[in-house]
This record gives structure tokens, C-alpha cells and sequence, in this order.
């Protein structure tokens, strides 16, 4: 039943397990010119760790801090002993560099391995990974772990829709792994084809990488008759296979034999009680390369109380509510894109995506929505869209608080991107 001995641990084990982990993967840190450094300055001491509780008196590193360690000061082995790298993104910001040992890639695999395991995936699946590769982590991440569990793996990368349902049909895959935007999307270029994605083998979808709602999750379920599991993680902590979740489908668990995961209030750092949304800080407890300490994701989430129905015990969070980062301040009203997401994404007659624009007339802020609207709706008259846009600006008002200005647009029609999708569009500082 499961892949791993470590998924029947127990609470005391886990924490057991976690201590001592913390402990190696504090000397290990201590050899990197950074860690080195900042531990000598804030006087931290890697033996008097004596109990995770004293993680607390950690230093937290930040995405500044990674880049500032550039090219190479995190490094805690000599750099003969790395065998691979991969770079962030870069969502908001400079770009940051990640090593990997080969014990640090194996351990990556299997703990990916062990996630698509748990949503039922098996060596005979057939795996079509249709996220991008080179530096983005959700290419060769997967892609290891699918090989590990001995899925017949298809490398398709990012874009070009018409091959990747031309691969999808002729080698009848069962398992894929996508970005909801592009998922979204993918339906489109079915309907376009004539062809009605339920009728394919497909069942499980492993979605990840970047902020969705449960809407979308529901949507895209019925959309291609599949299961859809949500997929987290960050370049900082290897990538996907940092919390995943199981067939319960509610709340991702975090790998907790190979992670420290805190929720701390992100203005003052101090913990969260369990159930409270705050930022999801991590220690990586098993890499060798490359540890990381007390790692600011800028992700808020939530720590979900009480126990998994599948009997395992590492602790679950929640469906991550978007970064720090994201949110919006509009007339002084805080939002965040997955509100505005939810709300669209419920509706039937939108289509599968959208753009929020931010806009300044004089001195008032202005949030501008674009929506995409399903074919069989466009062709409606004037007065009946008319209608729709009124609803749906009345909707989002009910969730943001403040009036959108909601402008219908034809399906497919707003500009797409092979990698995350670019959801907010800030023009306030222009003109
Ligand atoms: P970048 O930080 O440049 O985007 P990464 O590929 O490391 O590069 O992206 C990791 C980030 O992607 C996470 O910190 C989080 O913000 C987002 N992310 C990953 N998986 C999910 C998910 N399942 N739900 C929401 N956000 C996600
Ligand atoms: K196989
Ligand atoms: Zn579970």
C-alpha cells in the first residue's frame, strides 16, 4: 500500500527522525561560506540544537539571501562532488541556483516517486510530462520520479498543443503531469479538434506550480474525466515532491522525514498556530549539497488540523493561497488573484482564462478584469452579455469588495504563456 517505509511513521518517529536530521543537516550547513558566516555572526551553535522546538532561534534565509550567496557560497561540499543545477524561475525577481548532489537527485526521485505513488500512479502507467524542462524543476523533477516508479515516461515539455494530444492519444497515457493555466487551455484546443478529452485513457493528473483554486480543480476533473492531485513545491526545497496530496484529495501532506515545515506570521516571523494562514517556512533536512535553513517561501498556507483519513501522519497544509507577493492592494482593499479565480471559475458560462489588470485614473486605483467567454455564450446578443457582465462584476464585488470593471472577451483570445501564467497585470505605475 505504501511506497515508502517512511509513510507509516509515526508522530513520535517522525519528530525523532526530524531532530536528528536537523542536527546533520545544521553541521552539514555550517561547512557552506554562507552559513558558515552567518552562524559564526549570530552565534549559532549546531550542537546545542537539542530539540526541534530551537529551530525557532534559527536565522531564516531569504530569496535575497540566495541571491546575494551567488554563484556559489551556499555550497557545503566542493563543487566536483555536484552533478547537477537547476535555476528558479524567477516568478519575482533575479533568478537563484540550486546544486545537487547525486544522493541529493536520488533522494529527490524517490520522494517524487513516492508522491505519484500515493495518488496511484504505477510502473504500468504511461507518463506524459508536459511541463517545462531545462532549469524549471517540474521537468526533470518529475521526470526522475516517474522513471523511479517505472512509468513508461514521455519528456513532451512545455507547449505545442497539437503534439501533446497527438502523444496523449497514440500511446494511450494514463498519467500527466501539467500547470492548471495550461490544463485550462489544453481543454480549448480539444473542443477546437472535435475531440472530447473524456473519452481518453487518462485518469490521474499530478497539477501543480503555480496558485489554483478548488473551482478550477473541480472543473478540470470533469472536463478530462481525471483525478487531479495537487502538486507543491520550490526550487529551493528540489522542487515538486515537497507536499503532495494524497486520494483523500484534501490537503497537501508535507514530506516530513524530508522537510521542517513551519507557518510563521509573515510581518513578525513569529509561529502560527496550526489552522492559521501565515507563510510556510522550510528546512531541507535530507540534502547534502546545497542545505537550506529556515527557507521563506513567501507561500501562504495554512497547517490543517486533525488527522488523514490514509492513516499517514505527516502533517497536511493546505491549498496554497498564493504568495505573499500577490496580493493586491485596490482602493485599500486587500485581494488576492484566487479570489477573484474562484468566483470565475465557478461560473459556466466563463471560459478558461483570464487577466486582472491594474490600472490608476488620476489618483484612484482601478482593478480591470478580462474574461474569457465560453463559445456557445459569445454568440448570444448584445443584452444578454450585457447581463452576464453585470453578474459577474456583481459576483467578484460580493468576494473583493470593491467594483471591477469586467470587459468579456472571445475564448482564447488573451495572450498565452508556455510556462506559469501571468495573472496580474500592473499598469499603475505607467504613464
Ligand atoms: P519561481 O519561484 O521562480 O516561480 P519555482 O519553480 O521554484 O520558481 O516556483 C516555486 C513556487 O511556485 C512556489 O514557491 C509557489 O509560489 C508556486 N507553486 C508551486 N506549486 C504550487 C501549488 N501547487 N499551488 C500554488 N503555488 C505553487
Ligand atoms: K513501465
Ligand atoms: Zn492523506
Amino acid at each position: 500500500m505504501y511506497y515508502d517505509e517512511a509513510e507509516k511513521l509515526s508522530r513520535l518517529e517522525i519528530e525523532r527522525l526530524q531532530l536528528m536530521r536537523l542536527q546533520r543537516t545544521l553541521r552539514q550547513a555550517a561547512k557552506s561560506p554562507f552559513y558558515g558566516a552567518l552562524f559564526r555572526e549570530r552565534g549559532v551553535d549546531p550542537e546545542k540544537v537539542t530539540s526541534l522546538a530551537d529551530v525557532r532561534r534559527l536565522p531564516f534565509t531569504t530569496k535575497q539571501d540566495l541571491r546575494d550567496s551567488y554563484p556559489d557560497r551556499l555550497l557545503a561540499m566542493p563543487q566536483s562532488e555536484m552533478v547537477r543545477m537547476h535555476v528558479s524561475s524567477g516568478t519575482t525577481g533575479t533568478p537563484t541556483v540550486i546544486y545537487h548532489t547525486k544522493r541529493d537527485l536520488d533522494w529527490w526521485a524517490s520522494l517524487m516517486a513516492r508522491c505519484m505513488h500515493m495518488v496511484g500512479l504505477r510502473k504500468t502507467d504511461v507518463f506524459q510530462n508536459m511541463s517545462g524542462y531545462g532549469l524549471f524543476t517540474g521537468g526533470l523533477g518529475i521526470h526522475c520520479g516517474a522513471e523511479k516508479l517505472g512509468c513508461l515516461t514521455i519528456p513532451a515539455g512545455a507547449g505545442n498543443s497539437q503534439r501533446q494530444i497527438k502523444l496523449l492519444m497514440d500511446f494511450k497515457v494514463t498519467g500527466i503531469h501539467i500547470i492548471p493555466s495550461y490544463a485550462l487551455h489544453l481543454s480549448t484546443v480539444f473542443a477546437g479538434l472535435g475531440i472530447d478529452p473524456r473519452t481518453l485513457p487518462l485518469r490521474i493528473a499530478l497539477v501543480g506550480a503555480e496558485p489554483y483554486t478548488e473551482e478550477a480543480r473541480r472543473r478540470l476533473e470533469a472536463m478530462y474525466d481525471m483525478k487531479v492531485y495537487n502538486s507543491y513545491g520550490l526550487s529551493e526545497m528540489n522542487g515538486p515532491g515537497v507536499a503532495f496530496e494524497c486520494q483523500e484529495q484534501h490537503g497537501m501532506h508535507v514530506w516530513e522525514d524530508a522537510y521542517l515545515a513551519e507557518i510563521v506570521d509573515p510581518q513578525t516571523g513569529e509561529p502560527l498556530p496550526d489552522g492559521e494562514l501565515g507563510e510556510l517556512v522550510m528546512t531541507s533536512l535530507g540534502r547534502e549539497g546545497m542545505p537550506i535553513i529556515r527557507y521563506r517561501t513567501r507561500d501562504l498556507t495554512r497547517f490543517l488540523t486533525g488527522q488523514c483519513p490514509c492513516g499517514r501522519v505527516h502533517r497536511r497544509i493546505d491549498r496554497l493561497q498564493g504568495r505573499c507577493d500577490d496580493m493586491m492592494i485596490v482602493k485599500g482593499v486587500n485581494i488576492f488573484p484566487m479570489q477573484i479565480e474562484r468566483i470565475l471559475m465557478s461560473m459556466p458560462e466563463v471560459g478558461q482564462d483570464y487577466l486582472i489588470i491594474l490600472e490608476r485614473d488620476g489618483y484612484i486605483d482601478n482593478i480591470r478584469i478580462k474574461v474569457e467567454i465560453r463559445e456557445e455564450y459569445f454568440v448570444e446578443d448584445m443584452r444578454t452579455l450585457a447581463v452576464l457582465q453585470k453578474r459577474i462584476a456583481s459576483r467578484l464585488r460580493d468576494e473583493i469588495l470593491v467594483t471591477p470593471r469586467v470587459e468579456l472577451v472571445e475564448h482564447n483570445s488573451l495572450p498565452k504563456s508556455d510556462g506559469k501564467a501571468a495573472r496580474v497585470c500592473d499598469r499603475r505605475g505607467e504613464g
